[in-house]
């Protein structure tokens, strides 16, 4: 073997990957079926100061290889499509963690029952995606258990989801409906899936990929009280491509950032009327004149709807006054 030449740039070996883990100062980086830990270079890491991880999983990369080792040095991280980030809870200036990058689609988790489907759960995600600007979708799960009492209500919120433009899948982990469906829309794509407790994503992800642990349900405010940034976002490879993101604690994302005033912007079905209130200003709450609240006496706007947007506004206004 001859000696290897002079440190030289054109002649080392350059791939590009996607960052899928990330353990301290070491990254795996996925290049078609190899797996290749990767460091950072010094610089990266003084570029950015206000944010706690240069390179983030999700991240597409090029690396230079190490013949040697075949470990990777990241040269250089390519434009992230969105991000999911965390910050110091409580501090819009405060430092920020990027999660995860690049994701194609969130899909938040419902059941028929067992637990009862959440509206207002569901219309809090689709806003915290949308202000990610991550494209997002619905599942419906345990199509098994509905019953002719339940189709109709059922049938409402598939349709109501669909009209605003959202892709909705109907689901059963048990008896198999809908996972032809699942698996083509997972195919190829970085997903992210959540949900609460119980309504089967975990069952719905095995059912697809058996033996796939992923951490997808949320993690309650409480037991994370002064624990910061302690988690970290995985990327799991699919058999039929793409990957599925564990994400504990999707709760923190996105929705704490926006400003109240623009948060109607957010709800495609109230988003038509924003430039039709009274006042420019308008909250959409109490004022006179408010266009939305017009569209909602006029059944152009489902009130489960309007009920998220007060929700998640009055959450916002709490927000902004304890900043002061
Ligand atoms: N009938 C029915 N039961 C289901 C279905 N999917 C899951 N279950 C059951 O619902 C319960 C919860 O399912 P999991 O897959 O653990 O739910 P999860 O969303 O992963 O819950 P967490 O991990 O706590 O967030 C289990 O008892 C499953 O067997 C389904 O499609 N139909
Ligand atoms: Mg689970
Ligand atoms: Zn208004």
């Amino acid at each position: 073997m001859s000696p290897p030449p002079d440190h030289d740039d054109t002649s080392e070996t350059q791939l590009e990957g996607v960052v899928t883990r990330s353990t301290g100062s070491w990254y795996d980086v996925r290049v078609g079926e190899r797996v290749i830990p990767s460091r950072v270079r010094g610089k990266f890491r003084l570029t950015k100061q206000d944010v706690t991880n240069p390179v983030a999983v999700g991240d597409r990369v090029t690396i230079r290889l190490n013949d040697e080792d075949d470990t990777g040095f990241i040269l250089s991280i390519h434009d992230r499509t969105n991000k999911l980030s965390r910050r110091a809870a409580g501090h819009r200036s405060g430092e920020e963690h990027v999660m995860v990058s690049n994701v194609d689609r969130a899909w938040i988790v419902q059941a028929v029952k067992r637990p009862q489907y959440n509206p207002a759960f569901v219309d809090r995600l689709l806003v915290a995606a949308a202000v990610n600007e991550i494209p997002a979708g619905l599942i419906i799960n345990k199509i098994d258990l509905l019953t002719d009492e339940d189709r109709a209500e059922v049938m409402d919120l598939h349709l109501r989801y669909v009209d605003l433009g959202y892709p909705v899948l109907t689901t059963s982990a048990t008896d198999g409906f809908g996972l032809d469906r699942l698996t083509a829309e997972l195919q190829d794509q970085v997903s992210v899936i959540t949900g609460p407790s119980g309504t089967g994503k975990s069952s719905l992800l095995n059912a697809i990929e058996p033996g796939l642990d992923v951490e997808t349900g949320e993690v309650s405010e409480s037991t994370r009280k002064g624990t910061h940034t302690t988690t970290h976002a995985e990327l799991h490879p699919l058999s039929v491509g793409g990957y599925v993101v564990d994400t504990p604690g999707i709760r923190e994302f996105g929705v704490r950032d926006i400003h109240p005033k623009d948060l109607a912007h957010f709800f495609p079905d109230l988003r038509p009327y924003v430039n039709e209130c009274k006042f420019p200003d308008c909250t959409h709450d109490h004022e006179p004149g408010c266009a939305i609240k017009e569209a909602l006496e006029r059944d152009a706007i489902h009130p489960d709807r309007y009920d998220s947007y007060l929700r998640i506004l009055e959450s916002l206004q709490e927000e902004e006054e304890k900043r002061f």
